[in-house]
């Protein structure tokens, strides 16, 4: 059954009658990881893989909301110390909070909401669920006052506050801003972006999803934040942004091995990112694909963010001949991200599960990249 059936179905045998139907996306990342809570530039697109929701004010100060996939049902009032026990609903919860604290207005209602993002796989199934509720909410009781920038706050905010992972800003502000086949540099120190057409003719773009959950809640992403929060303290700079290799080196003995190889990823991820978004547009896909290789050398060896499974897809793409390969997103699990030539690709694939589950006992799952738009009013 499609998505939004199942989902005004059961709005409809839950609470009667039908709300309002909201959806935000899932992201990939092209490069740029690790790069947003340093201050650097990201380029990531909104995916055609969805969190979709029905919502309707229900005249209380109660939230009523049942989630389809987890077949749990939450509720809670809007005050700090109702916070709901149930993770899924914590996000919610927090998105809530996160706009009453800004001001805004938020009333009880009655939802519904299902997705088709992949959970654990790195494509940022929670920065979907933030930014649907974030979107709807600020168009059902703010007359869409918030401005989407914060309406990314308000999703990261919810991360940092009520989830407990110190994320950076690019997932949410990937959601928001999705916009049909587009990619999107972000400078996450200015906040100023531009939109880049995706037309990679003759590639495709295809995420081999390893099965290895990615869950960032207390994971030792965090940490790989706080030491590059160490390394800029020791700089005397507010973020990695600021730094070069030869200001690196010049600390290098004042810190330790790990905070000095996590900050090098950093330094040589922030260039990596300008490179692939000149190669795209001058259609030098050698280019992006070799920093995409070295990407997923930098988060492997120096950032250690990947796990055996990674990187044997990573070695599969290599042999295979795929232009680029590299983990995507936080890591620690989840999905590589490919370009591959399209006469390639069947080879690709099929080596790819067949090596994979040689090894592993199952196949890694494959998910071609549809570049869509961002969080958004599905129906009235
Ligand atoms: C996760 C985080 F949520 C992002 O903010 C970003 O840091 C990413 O990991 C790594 O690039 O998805």
């Amino acid at each position: 059954m499609e998505l939004k059936e199942k989902i005004t179905g059961t709005f409809e045998s839950r609470f009667g009658g039908h709300g309002t139907i909201y959806a935000s996306a899932g992201r990939i990342n092209l490069i740029g990881e690790h790069t947003d809570y340093n201050g650097g530039f990201v380029f990531p697109g909104a995916i055609d893989k969805v969190i979709m929701a029905e919502i309707r004010a229900n005249g209380t100060d109660k939230v009523r909301v049942y989630s389809i996939d987890i077949d749990d049902y939450a509720e809670f009032g809007l005050n700090e110390d109702d916070a709901p026990k149930a993770s899924w609903a914590r996000y919610i919860f927090g998105v809530c909070r996160e706009i009453l604290k800004r001001g805004g207005k938020v009333e009880g209602f009655d939802a519904v909401f299902a997705g088709n993002v992949p959970l654990g796989a790195g494509l940022s199934s929670s920065a979907a669920l933030e930014s649907c509720f974030a979107f709807a909410l600020n168009d059902m009781f703010n007359g869409n006052a918030i401005d989407k920038f914060e309406l990314a706050r308000i999703g990261q905010s919810t991360e940092h506050n009520y989830c407990g992972v110190n994320c950076g800003i690019m997932d949410q502000f990937a959601s928001v801003f999705g916009k049909k086949n587009h990619l999107m540099r972000l400078d996450c120190r200015s906040m100023e972006f531009e939109y880049f057409p995706f037309e990679a003719e003759g590639y495709t773009l295809v995420l081999l999803d390893s099965v290895v959950k990615h869950e960032l809640a207390d994971s030792p992403y965090n940490k790989r934040r706080a030491s590059c929060e160490r390394v800029a303290k020791r700089l005397n700079i507010e973020t990695l942004r600021d730094a070069d290799k030869a200001m690196l080196e010049s600390v290098k003995s004042d810190i330790t091995a790990e905070d000095y190889f996590r900050a090098k990823f950093v330094i040589e991820e922030k260039e990596r990112v300008l490179t692939v978004c000149d190669a795209l547009v001058k259609g030098d896909f050698d280019t992006v694909g070799r920093c995409m290789y070295e990407t997923h050398d930098g988060l492997s060896k120096d950032y250690e963010v990947s796990c055996e499974e990674l990187d044997y897809l990573n070695d599969i793409a290599r042999e295979c001949g795929v232009t680029g390969s590299r983990i995507m997103g936080g890591g620690f699990g989840g999905c590589t991200i490919n370009l591959v030539k399209n006469e390639l690709l069947p080879g690709f694939i099929a080596t790819a599960k067949e090596k994979f589950n040689a090894k592993y006992g199952h196949e890694p799952k494959v998910y071609e990249v549809i570049i869509s738009d961002g969080a958004r009013k599905v129906e009235e």
